[in-house]
């Protein structure tokens, strides 16, 4: 149903209006619009269909046709007409409670509050309260009505961010005539959370590529809409952003958008002690433009090696870059298997053949199998007859598959106790066990995360935080012991590659990598698709500056299962 759609708009039109000034009787009509499309029970686009718009109480003939109008074209003329002018940012502002139209636009012209931030600096310096009509009162309820926006505009997991991209591109290569397109921003560097989504075109005709993207099928608003750069929510309140630039300027563009914006400033700063200019459209030489078309002469032209979007955060890669120190980074395909997975004989909906199947797809080696302990009753934990079960049913199909070897692992509980959850006889009879916290998150977890590493049977420690990103802060946890005493049992630490855990973090990983721990990733998957997940723990490895040597997913095989000889010794 566009019933609330539609409300949204009306509203938006309302406030605009107010926004410019406007007497407050040409607004409510719209506003009236609004409330009514916003309790309308039947379905305003069958309404339409059926020609019976006008008949709705609140809604007049003006209103009835701009409905048809939007319905029928997906543009409303008026709307495009009244927001005209107004800044994008100033117009997300009017969806902050508390905050009129009239006071942001009083804002604007007495404090050129023009952007959240804007607004934020002018409540806290107390400039706003000394507005005409405003006062503490009206300032302090209007911070409270930012702070549920904000927390009402989350950012997003990479994993729907990479899923709105991937869907905005290959409509845009269908649809439109473009020549390059990339996703940039915060998605491009692979950030474990996403504000909005940014992608880059080159093309000729800017604003016909704007409007099919305009068109997108997913699209629920359209924010901006012009001849270099369209902007629209789709779906689910995620923002897209598309710019078109010349493919001269391609490379360029590209490093601009990607940011971030700390490392940009300082590719900036050095190309000014080179008597250079460095902008979105290239990099110049007094009017000459020396390098633009590709990233990678960009870099090279700052004296830089070239550097991987996933490092573009000024956290010493530009430093890196100069001394050629530069890491090689680890890639999707040095990956030779994924070392924790759980299959129908604990909480998960895949039998142990339909991992398989999706490991072959994605030409692995091995695959480790963890499922769930026997305390874990939340998750049908194995008592060791099923456990024996499961055994000769990997046996079974080792004997068959040639391809992707599966290994018999547990993702074994640390428990409240200290203890783990199954006895050293059983533990030992795995090719390799993940330990992990479930239970008992504020109950001495260092402790019991450094006796685990104690025990010689356990390779892994799995989630060592046990955030989710979206939603858990994680263990009360000292990781710097953790990862010393890592280093002591040589036991490897996980970078769970959930994309609401990855755990550890790409900071984390640094820190490990630094201490010379092993890392291993594990999708965690619960399903046969989940195996896909790994790009998300690769990518988070690469922020890690993790290199093929740190990560034992890139081991062969005999490699990967002599590692618990190593460690007993
Ligand atoms: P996000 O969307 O919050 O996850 O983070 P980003 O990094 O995608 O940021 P966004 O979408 O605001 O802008 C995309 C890129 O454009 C950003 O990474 C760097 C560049 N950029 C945007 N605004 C500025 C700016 O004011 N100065 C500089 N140097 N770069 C900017
Ligand atoms: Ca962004
Ligand atoms: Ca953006
Ligand atoms: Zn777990």
């Amino acid at each position: 149903m566009k019933n609330k759609e539609l409300a949204r708009i009306f509203d938006r039109i309302a406030d605009a209006l107010e926004f410019k000034g406007e007497m407050v009787f040409r607004v409510l009509a719209y506003r009236k619009a609004a409330r009514v499309l916003d309790d309308l029970v039947e379905d305003v686009e069958v309404l339409n269909r059926e020609d019976r718009l006008a008949d709705v109480s609140g809604i007049g003939a003006g209103i009835a046709r701009k409905i048809a109008e939007y319905l029928e074209t997906g543009k409303m003329q008026k709307y495009i007409e009244v927001t005209k002018g107004i800044p994008e940012s100033l117009l997300n502002m009017l969806d902050i409670q508390n905050l009129g139209p009239k006071t942001l636009a009083l804002a604007n012209k007495e404090l050129g509050v023009e952007t959240l931030v804007d607004l934020k600096k002018a409540i806290r310096s107390g400039k706003l309260a000394e507005l005409p009509r405003m006062g503490e009162k009206k300032a302090e309820n209007i911070r409270k009505g930012i702070e549920l926006y904000e927390k009402g505009h989350e950012r997003l997991s990479i994993a729907v961010a990479e899923r709105v991209a991937n869907d905005v591109i290959g409509y845009m290569q269908q649809k439109a005539a473009i020549k390059d397109i990339s996703a940039a921003g915060s998605l491009r560097r692979w950030k474990e959370t996403i504000g909005d989504v940014d992608i880059l075109v080159t093309g000729r005709n800017g604003s016909k590529i704007v409007r099919i993207f305009t068109e997108f099928p997913g699209t629920e608003r359209v924010l901006a809409s012009g001849d270099t750069k369209g902007s629209i929510v789709v779906e689910g309140g995620v923002q897209v952003d598309l710019r078109i630039v010349q493919p001269k300027s391609y490379g360029a563009a590209l490093q601009y958008f990607t940011g971030s914006k700390a490392h940009n400033v300082r590719c900036r700063n050095i190309a000014r002690t080179k008597g250079m200019k460095l902008s979105e459209y290239g990099l110049f030489k007094g009017k000459r433009m020396v390098a633009g078309k590709t990233e990678a002469e960009i870099y090279k032209m700052l004296g830089l090696g070239y550097i991987p979007p996933e490092l573009r955060e000024d956290r010493g890669e530009i430093e890196a870059a100069f001394k050629k120190k530069l890491p090689r980074l680890v890639e999707l395909k040095d990956i030779k298997g994924d070392l924790q997975m759980h299959s129908v004989y604990s909480d998960s909906d895949a039998t142990i053949a339909a991992l398989v199947g999706a490991a072959e797809r994605l030409r692995y080696d091995y695959i480790l199998i963890t499922d769930h302990s026997k305390s874990a009753a939340y998750a049908h934990g194995l008592e060791f007859d099923r456990l024996k079960k499961q055994w000769r049913e990997i046996d079974r199909i080792n004997a068959k598959s040639k391809k992707v070897r599966v290994l018999k692992g547990i993702e074994v509980d640390i428990l409240p106790s200290g203890k783990l959850d199954y006895p050293d006889k059983i533990l030992k009879a795995f090719d390799l066990v993940v330990a992990s916290i479930h239970q008992g998150f504020k109950k001495n977890v260092t402790e019991r995360m450094c006796a685990a590493m104690d025990n010689p049977y356990v390779d892994i420690i799995g989630h060592p935080t046990g955030r989710l990103i979206s939603s858990r802060e994680g263990y009360a946890v000292d990781l710097h012991r953790v990862m010393e005493k890592a280093v002591e049992t040589k036991t490897w630490l996980e970078c769970n590659a959930f994309w609401d855990r990855l755990d550890l973090s790409d900071a984390n990983l640094r820190v490990a990598k630094e201490m010379g721990i092993k890392i291993s990733l594990g999708t965690d998957a619960h399903d046969a698709k989940g195996l896909l997940w790994m790009k998300f723990g690769v990518a988070t490895a690469r922020r890690g500056w993790l290199e093929p040597q740190d990560v034992v997913n890139t081991y062969p095989l005999k490699r990967l299962l002599t590692w618990r000889k190593i460690k007993k010794q």
